[in-house]
Parts: structure tokens; C-alpha cells; sequence
């Protein structure tokens, strides 16, 4: 993973340092993409699709307070996101049963070690099974690996007989080892349907490794089409290159990566998140205050639509009107809103008076921009104090303010309204 992850973190750097965004510097970069994504063996039409989308998406503009280059960096890790599953999948945290399957040394036993991990620092107790009758020392490989998590470990050999001792083992997580082939063939299908009949385990997991890169499509189908399996575990990530093709691979045959294993120590499995996942390969560090800045966008967003807006919303949006010159002037040309222009001069607003505006909300507690209806008259003295501002300053933004939520409930009923700030742009002026 470390060529596809210092790639991709170049191509975010390089970016980074990018002034102007013309249709040149945008193809040059989904090239880059392209190159890297088809180096680390992800299907090339795959990749063709991303591409497209990122190419068409880049054309449009970002909203307000996004600068073109966030609004890029953050095209391209949603759409990876995308590639990569998307949602991260859910898993039981209650006693269950969990069948590994896979083919010939894909990392089926260890996982069950790694799995009995992961469930212990949960909480819960495990026990394992050994079902591979194939391979002699297969059992003791069990034992061995059972007794460095420390769990009880149970011979399959005799299938019902171990079905019974489970009964001692009531509220554990059950994990069973089955035995590996070269193949999917006839033997190990009804070998996999014969433990999955007498167990009955409500999760069969199949094991890939990651090296298989996009070949993994190709397996976990076979698999699919043979066995009901209900998730997937790429294992192996930290020793290949094709790793993220892998995971791409799972999602294209609607496989469900629950896991992945990256290192041969028994702590090294996590839960698959797609979203931490490319945080990573982007470079976390960078990424983490540029994803915050789209989440907190996202929830103003979802507050305008609402007509619900707060004084950081308030003063953003002030931000635009101004660079935007008249707004009432834009809702003459919008049917019906004709008549809100007088609130709409109401927030032209002069130069000196948006700086004083600026520290009068600063000097305001987090909880008073959020919710100014608590800001009664002790209040009001308190900030104008503190902004060096008279009291009816402060009064006269908190009037212009609920002008501005007014005029924001009114409009709101106009298809995918962005705001007041947004007016001018998404009527074409
Ligand atoms: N580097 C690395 N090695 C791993 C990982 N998972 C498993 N391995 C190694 O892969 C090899 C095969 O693992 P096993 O767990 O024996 O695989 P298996 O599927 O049980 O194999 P069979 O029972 O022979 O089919 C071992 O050497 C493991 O140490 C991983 O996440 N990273
Ligand atoms: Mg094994």
C-alpha cells in the first residue's frame, strides 16, 4: 500500500500548490490519478468511471467559503471513498457464530486468532473450532494460535461431537477454521456446506488476500454464486501493493469487507472503515481539518434549508452579500419574493459596519452564536464591552439578524436554496 498511498499524497500536494484550476490543470490531474489507480492494478474501467465523474464535477463551482482547491482534494476522496465500499459495513457484537473460509494459505487460521482478539478487547468470550481435516498439523497450528489469545479451542474432526461440546461454551463468539484448496471445487463446497448445516454459524466469512488485487472480483463471485458467504476479510494488506484494488474489487461484486488483517502479529486486524481507510492513504494529518471544514459546511447547509440559521451563519453570509452588491435586485427576478426587499438592503452593509459587526461576534461565547435567542440585555452589555461597541450596535446586529432568519424561513421554499450569500450565484448573476 505504501507506492498507491505516497502517489496519492503527491498528487494531493501537488494540488495543494496549484493557484488557477483550468480545464488543463484539471485533466492533468486525473491523469496523475489515473496512472496511479491503474499501477496499483484497480480495474481499468473502474478507473475510467471514476475519472469521468471527477472530470465533470470539477467544472462546477464550490460554495461559498470552499476554495477551489478544497473543493478538489475533497472531490477526490469522496469518490474514492466511493470505489473503495463506500459505508463502512456492520458487524454483530453479540455471541455468534463466524465460519472462515478461503482458499489454500489466504490467512484463514489466523484470522481466527486475530478475530478472537478483537472480540475479547470487546468484551465478549470466544471460542475456536478447528475444522480443517485436510492438512495434519492444521489442528496444532489452532491450538498454538488459541492458546497465545488465550481461548479454548474445540477439534472439529467429528463435526456433531463438537456441535455437542459447543453446548458448554453457551454466550461465546464461535469462530471456526475450515480447511483451504487450490480451487473452489465440488469437494470443498460440500465440505463448507456440511459444517455450515451442523453449525449453523450466522456469519460466513471468506478470507482473500490482498495480493489477489482485482482478481479478487473474480473469486469472491465464484464464492457468492456457490455459498451465501455474508462478508468478506482482505488480509495481508501491509504485504502488497494491490491491496486497495482488492478492496475496490469487493465492492464492485457487492461483497462486504468487514475486516482487514495488516501485519502477522495477532493485534493486526481492524474493523474496515472506507473513510478512515483513504484518510490514510490521502495523508490523514492534512486531510482531517479539510474534512471538518466540509462537515461543518454540510450542517450549515442543512440549517439554511431548514430556514434555521445561526450568527456564524449570519455573518458568512453577510460576507457574500456584500461581495455580491444588491440582493434585493436579485429577488425582483425571483417570482414572488419581490417583496422582501426591504429587509434584503437592510443587510447591505458598509464596509466599517462589517468589521464592527465582526468583533461584536467575537466577543461572543460559542453558545451565544449558536443560539442567539439567549442573548438577553445583561448579555448585550457584556459583549458590547468586550467589542469595544455601544450597546445598540449589538442590538442593531441582533435585528439584522433576525431579519436575516426571516427572509431565510421565506426562502427556503425555493429549490435547493444555499442561502441568502449563495442568491446571486445560483440565479446566474
Ligand atoms: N504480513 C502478513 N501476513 C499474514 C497476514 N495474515 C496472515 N498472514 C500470513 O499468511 C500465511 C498463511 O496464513 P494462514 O493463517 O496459515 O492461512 P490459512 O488460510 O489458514 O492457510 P491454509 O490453512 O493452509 O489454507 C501465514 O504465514 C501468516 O502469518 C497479514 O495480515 N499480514
Ligand atoms: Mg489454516
Amino acid at each position: 500500500m505504501v507506492n498507491l498511498s505516497e502517489r496519492l499524497k503527491s498528487l494531493v500536494g501537488k494540488i495543494s500548490s496549484i493557484v488557477s484550476f483550468s480545464d488543463k490543470e484539471i485533466e492533468e490531474i486525473v491523469l496523475d490519478l489515473q496512472r496511479t489507480l491503474l499501477q496499483a492494478d484497480v480495474d481499468v474501467d473502474l478507473v475510467f468511471e471514476l475519472s469521468e465523474k471527477i472530470r465533470k464535477k470539477a467544472k462546477k463551482e464550490p460554495e461559498a467559503g470552499i476554495s477551489k482547491r478544497e473543493y478538489i482534494i475533497k472531490l477526490i476522496y469522496d469518490e474514492l471513498v466511493e470505489i473503495l465500499g463506500g459505508v463502512e459495513e456492520k458487524i454483530k457484537l453479540n455471541p455468534h457464530r463466524i465460519l472462515l473460509l478461503g482458499l489454500f494459505g489466504c490467512g484463514k487460521t489466523s484470522l481466527a486468532g486475530k478475530l478472537a482478539y478483537f472480540y475479547k478487547t470487546k468484551g465478549l468470550d470466544v471460542v475456536l473450532v478447528g475444522c480443517d481435516f485436510s492438512r495434519p498439523a492444521a489442528f496444532e497450528q489452532l491450538c498454538q494460535i488459541a492458546k497465545q489469545v488465550n481461548v479454548p479451542v474445540i477439534n472439529g474432526k467429528n463435526l456433531r461431537e463438537a456441535e455437542k461440546e459447543l453446548e458448554k461454551h453457551k454466550n461465546k463468539i464461535v469462530i471456526i477454521d475450515s480447511a483451504g484448496r487450490d480451487a473452489l471445487d465440488k469437494k470443498l463446497i460440500e465440505e463448507i456446506k456440511k459444517i455450515d448445516e451442523i453449525f449453523k454459524p450466522e456469519e460466513k466469512y471468506l478470507v482473500i488476500p490482498a495480493e489477489l488485487g482485482q482478481d479478487a472480483k473474480k473469486q469472491t463471485s465464484e464464492f457468492k454464486k456457490n455459498i451465501d458467504i455474508t462478508g468478506v476479510v482482505v488480509t495481508r494488506m501491509d504485504a502488497t501493493a494491490k491491496g486497495g484494488a482488492a478492496l475496490t474489487a469487493c465492492k464492485t461484486s457487492e461483497a462486504k469487507v468487514k475486516f482487514i488483517t495488516v501485519g502477522e502479529k495477532i493485534q493486526d486486524i481492524e474493523r474496515y472503515v472506507p473513510e478512515r481507510f483513504v484518510s490514510r492513504l490521502l495523508g490523514f494529518g492534512d486531510l482531517q481539518s479539510l474534512l471538518e471544514k466540509f462537515k461543518i459546511q454540510e450542517e450549515e447547509a442543512k440549517k439554511i434549508a431548514e430556514g434555521e440559521i445561526d450568527l456564524n451563519i449570519f455573518y458568512k453570509q453577510l460576507v457574500e452579500i456584500q461581495k455580491q452588491g444588491s440582493i434585493s435586485k436579485i429577488l425582483d427576478l425571483i417570482p414572488g419574493f419581490g417583496h422582501l426587499k426591504l429587509p434584503a438592503e437592510a443587510l447591505n452593509v458598509g464596509e466599517e459596519k462589517m468589521k464592527k459587526w465582526k468583533y461584536i461576534i467575537d466577543s461572543m461565547t460559542k453558545e451565544e452564536r449558536e443560539k442567539p435567542e439567549i442573548i438577553k440585555s445583561s448579555r448585550v452589555e457584556r459583549i458590547a464591552k468586550g467589542s469595544g461597541t455601544k450597546v445598540q450596535e449589538v442590538n442593531e446586529l441582533l435585528s439584522n439578524f433576525k431579519k436575516m432568519k426571516k427572509m431565510t424561513k421565506k426562502l427556503k421554499q425555493i429549490k435547493k436554496f444555499r442561502g441568502i450569500g449563495d442568491l446571486a450565484k445560483m440565479f446566474g448573476r
